[in-house]
């Protein structure tokens, strides 16, 4: 969102990502100052908010629930109520620096109530939602307690966008089961209102990821990175050695295990691979107050070590594992030397990894082994695709993809490139834009009828 953020010449309202009890009314007042003079109205939360709020209802019984994670979601009042209240708390924020005439655009699952509590107050703003997540089928999302208060909360938009039509459709569907109305092309009959939805495959500032690709490329060795030169020297050594790139964060929706597996029963299969193929997991600490997180950390740790402790040497290390978050600069260096992305989600909205590699392949060499759970693999066809509770097949498509001739990778890359760079970050935006605006006029136009 960065990319975009200046593109609109409009407010950002949002949690600043600090606990407000952690600073003292001096600093809070500094922090608002800064803030303020990039257009950002920040809504201060304490510990328990963040606690209840943030990391309770939003990342332990949003978020599971939306991932098909339904064993992890909890069910919890107290979480639910302060869910309710910190909503109010955006919406009424988003309210006083609105007039009339405007539009305001919510972003996510920790806002899902956001869109009615504004449109009951200003019924002549404009409202769009855009969810990041999946949208789940009905079956998994009845099950949570509060769900028609959630719709009824998205409902408050005039254009709600997915990432992929199977989201949007799974949405209509709960809509019908829930409350009955009527949905006929993408539109929702809600008593006096019209409700716009539609999918809006996110993409990445192309331009970016490709420009710093290049100017990687044509720094001089000594001007690179650390990691760069030490990515150089590993593949001066030999010239049939390959990586394999997995960067995500660290979250049970990203299939890092079935990944790990996978690879471990390549080098299993595939003994002449041995000492040749390195895989480099990047992995970014995240939530880790949530106990899921923690196991998975413990899970992951004993996983390398079990791989690297079976199939290393004094001159092989068979993963190379960074538990931390990197610069772009180096992310990029990863990107553009890696010959394999290795992306295998068990869920995920999107992806948004998958089209960075592709952006920071300049020479166009590069395979993408990709899961059919991402909403990203319906962008792209020339991935090699899998299923990520399959390792089997996993590891035999890491065959396929470190044995693919230069001429295919490269076809395939093109395509890929063409359609990415196309459907970038700001066509999105601007897409989204246009249809909230057509969104305003059909209203209006249902309502002079
Ligand atoms: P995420 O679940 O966070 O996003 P993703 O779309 O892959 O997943 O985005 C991750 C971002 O973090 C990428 O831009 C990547 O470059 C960056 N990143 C990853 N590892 C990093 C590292 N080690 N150091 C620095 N940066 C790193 C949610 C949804 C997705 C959806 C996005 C956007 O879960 O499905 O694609 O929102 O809508």
């Amino acid at each position: 969102m960065k990319s975009i953020y200046k593109e609109y010449n409009g407010s950002w309202i949002g949690w600043p990502g600090v606990a407000r009890e952690d600073h003292t009314t001096k600093e809070l007042d500094q922090i608002d100052a800064l803030l303020g003079k990039e257009n950002c109205v920040p809504v201060h939360l304490s510990h328990e908010e963040i606690n209840l709020y943030y990391e309770g209802f939003s990342n332990r019984t949003i978020w599971p629930l939306f991932h098909y994670f339904t064993q992890y979601a909890d069910f919890n009042a107290d979480t639910w109520e302060v869910y309710k209240s910190v909503n109010q708390k955006m919406a009424d924020a988003t309210i006083s620096v609105l007039e009339d005439g405007d539009s305001v655009w919510v972003h996510d699952y920790q806002l899902l109530l956001v869109p009615e509590m504004i449109k009951s107050k200003k019924p002549n703003v404009t409202v769009g939602f855009f969810l990041h997540i999946p949208f789940p089928s009905y079956e998994v999302f009845r099950t949570l307690p509060w769900r028609k208060e959630l719709i009824k909360g998205m409902l408050g938009a005039d254009l709600l966008g997915f990432h992929v039509y199977d989201y949007e459709r799974h949405f209509f569907s709960t809509v019908r089961r829930l409350f009955g109305y009527e949905i006929s092309f993408n539109q929702i009959h809600v008593e006096d209102r019209i409700i716009l939805a539609d999918a809006f495959p996110m993409g990445i500032d192309y331009d970016k990821f490709h420009d710093a690709a290049l100017a990687t490329h044509q720094k001089p060795l000594q001007e690179k990175s650390r990691l760069h030169q030490e990515l150089e020297k590993y593949f001066l050594t030999s010239p049939d050695r390959r990586l394999i790139l997995s960067i995500d964060r660290l979250d049970y929706t990203k299939g890092i295990p079935n990944r790990l597996k996978a690879f471990a029963r390549f080098l299993e299969k595939y003994p002449e691979f041995r000492y040749k193929v390195t895989l480099v997991m990047l992995a970014v600490p995240s939530r880790g107050q949530v106990d899921h997180y923690q196991q998975l950390k413990k899970e992951v740790d004993e996983l390398v070590g079990s791989i690297n402790g079976l199939y290393g040497s004094i001159n092989y290390t068979p993963v190379w594992y960074f538990y931390r978050s990197l610069p772009f600069e180096n992310l990029i260096e990863l990107y553009s030397s890696c010959d394999v992305a290795l992306i295998t989600p068990v869920r995920d909205g999107m992806n948004l990894v998958a089209k960075e590699y592709v952006a920071s392949r300049t020479n166009k060499s590069g395979v993408i082994i990709l899961s059919e759970m991402a909403g990203v693999a319906k962008e792209m066809g020339e991935a090699i695709i899998i299923n990520p509770n399959d390792e089997n097949d996993m590891a035999e498509s890491i065959y396929q993809a470190l044995t693919m001739p230069l001429d295919e990778q490269r076809e395939r890359m093109s395509f890929l490139q063409d359609r990415i760079k196309r459907y970038d970050i700001f066509k999105w935006a601007h897409e989204f834009v246009k249809s909230l605006f057509k969104a305003r006029d059909i209203q209006s136009d249902f309502l002079a009828k």
